[in-house]
């Protein structure tokens, strides 16, 4: 941030977590220009694992570095049909001065974003450039690696989340299968509101350690930069938040002039603040999964760990990730599910309702505020509708002076349907008081007929991980101003008033539909009454 600059959460959501020109340093990382598979940029710490200093290596033959089998073990992944990932881990043995180290090689291609041909210029038109990235990890767990192991390890789990019969269910049996699978102290399924805030709604921890179950965090605890690139990469490591990053070198690629590409790497080194962020809640390692619904960040199952780094092999991280996916695919099911069934009832009662208005001896309001009603349509506390000169409630009242000013209020706005689920504060002019109604939607019809549901106010209390209004704390250090996380993560609650219950974007169509039956039933009985008249 530049002196002067106002400090606020956008400044989080700009910087460029996807190319911080670093690693963490629990492996090297190689990027290689293809077909010749020459060494373009490594980290500074290269010769840690492999023996070869990263300023040697540099410009030099892939093979020089790892050897020719391992090289070829790299190509032979590289050069496969399919996406390359799905082939990692790449087992391979490095020989670091006379040993034989197993290490895991997890290969991925980075555009090259940018690049310029030999006069400078874009290369317009011409495929992007790639680069192959080989990420290599010391290899842990047990070598060789055996799909059988891991197959068996989610088989059941998988089994299990094709039986469970709840959302709840789901969110419960996949914390626990991944704190069994991966070893972190706690591990929680955490879900996004509309607006990116979250809850954890399903914990599998240590037992000593104090519950998250329930608690809240504001939507700037992972700005909208993250959220981006978690819905491309779909798990990430923190094995441990003390760590010292090792750069990659050359700064800039010397293709592009610009630092390399991490979206899509597995040691990419991560926000300062994040870290900071994780280092004031305690925790030592964090991992965490995508969960994804069509494409967008649905949530994440968030693991921590407390006692010391740690850090589950890459065939563990990758079983976790598969995990993560059948979970989301269960959710989209789920969550269609539960919608189809709720869409049937109420299609089914407006199309009961449609019927009863034919009868047309019978008046309207009397027809939709029956045994079967409106409120079937849309819950609420109450309905009021005035059709045809005949008006009528259902449920609870409003007082007639009430009614009359919010009718008029939602006539004058031109829409045909007007929901709010905060009066007081949209309409404040109205004087309707909290007690009598927070949440009102009404269908304004043709010579001030209408129909009208309202809900009472719903106070909610949201417990959250830490006050939210501290999400961010500005420092000043001399002419520099520095965003830090907040400091404390007590349960701070708070108290949420003059709401009623939302009035979903479903049920709105679902009036909406209502509202063009009524509007033929009106017409049907205006014509019938002029017939009657001639
Ligand atoms: C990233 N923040 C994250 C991540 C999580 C959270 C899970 C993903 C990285 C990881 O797996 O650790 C937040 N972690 C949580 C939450 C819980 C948890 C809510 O365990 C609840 C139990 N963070 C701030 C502020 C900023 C910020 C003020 O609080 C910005 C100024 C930034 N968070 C931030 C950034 C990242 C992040 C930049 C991306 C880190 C990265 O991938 O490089």
């Amino acid at each position: 941030l530049s002196p002067g600059e106002p400090v606020d959460l956008d400044n989080c959501a700009r910087e460029p977590i996807h190319v911080p020109g670093s690693i963490q340093p629990r492996g090297v990382l190689l990027a290689v220009s293809e077909p010749d598979l020459v060494v373009v940029q490594a980290s500074e710490n290269l010769a840690g694992l492999t023996g070869v200093v990263w300023s040697d290596a540099l410009g030099r033959p892939l093979a020089d570095v790892l050897g020719v089998a391992q090289t070829e073990a790299v190509v032979r992944s590289a050069s496969a049909f399919g996406d390359l990932r799905e082939r990692n881990p790449v087992e391979v043995t490095l020989d670091v001065d006379g040993d034989p180290v197993p290490v895991d090689a997890i290969l991925h291609r980075a555009v090259l974003d940018g690049a310029r041909d030999e006069h400078g210029q874009p290369e317009d038109g011409a495929p992007p450039l790639t680069n192959l990235v080989v990420e290599l990890e010391p290899a842990r767990g047990p070598r060789p690696f055996s799909f059988p192991n891991t197959y068996q390890a989610v088989r059941g789990t998988v089994a299990e989340l094709n039986r469970a019969s709840t959302l709840e269910e789901l969110y419960d049996i996949t914390a626990r299968a991944i704190r069994a699978l991966t070893g972190f102290d706690r591990v929680m399924v955490y879900r996004y509101d509309a607006d990116h805030n979250g809850e954890v709604v399903a914990e599998a921890k240590a037992a000593d350690l104090n519950s998250f179950l329930g608690l809240h965090y504001p939507a700037s605890d992972i700005p909208a930069q993250a959220r981006a690139l978690y819905e491309k990469n779909w798990i990430r490591l923190i094995s441990d938040v003390d760590y010292v990053p090792s750069r990659i070198q050359p700064a800039a690629h010397p293709a592009t002039g610009r630092p390399l590409d991490l979206t899509l790497s597995t040691l990419r080194s991560v926000s300062p603040i994040h870290v900071e962020y994780l280092r004031n809640m305690g925790v030592r390692a964090s991992m965490s999964i995508s969960l994804l619904q069509d494409d967008r960040l649905w949530g994440l199952i968030a693991c921590h760990h407390y006692s010391g780094p740690h850090q589950p092999p890459y065939a563990t991280r990758a079983a976790a990730e598969f995990l993560g996916s059948t979970l989301s695919l269960r959710l989209v099911d789920r969550t269609a599910e539960d919608e189809v069934h709720r869409a049937l009832q109420v299609r089914s009662t407006l199309a009961w309702l449609t019927a009863a208005t034919l009868d047309e001896d019978r008046p309207l309001a009397d027809t939709l505020l029956g045994t079967t009603s409106l409120l079937d349509v849309l819950p609420a506390d109450g309905v009021a509708v005035c059709l045809q000169g005949s008006s009528g409630t259902k449920g609870a009242e409003l007082p007639a002076d009430v009614l009359e000013r919010v009718v008029a209020w939602a006539a004058a706005s031109g829409e045909d349907v007007v929901a709010t689920d905060a009066l007081q504060r949209e309409a404040p002019g109205l004087g309707v008081p909290v007690e009598v109604a927070c949440g009102v939607l009404v269908l304004p019809l043709p010579e001030g007929q209408y129909v009208l549901w309202h809900r009472r106010e719903a106070v909610r209390h949201v417990d959250w991980g830490g006050d939210p209004h501290n999400k961010a704390i500005a420092e000043r250090e001399g002419d520099d101003v520095r965003l830090s996380p907040r400091k404390s993560f007590d349960r701070w609650r708070e108290t949420v008033r003059e709401r009623s219950h939302p009035w979903t974007p479903q049920e709105r169509a679902e009036v909406l539909q209502l509202r063009s039956h009524l509007l033929e039933a009106l017409y049907a009985r205006s014509r019938s009454i002029v017939r009657a008249a001639e």
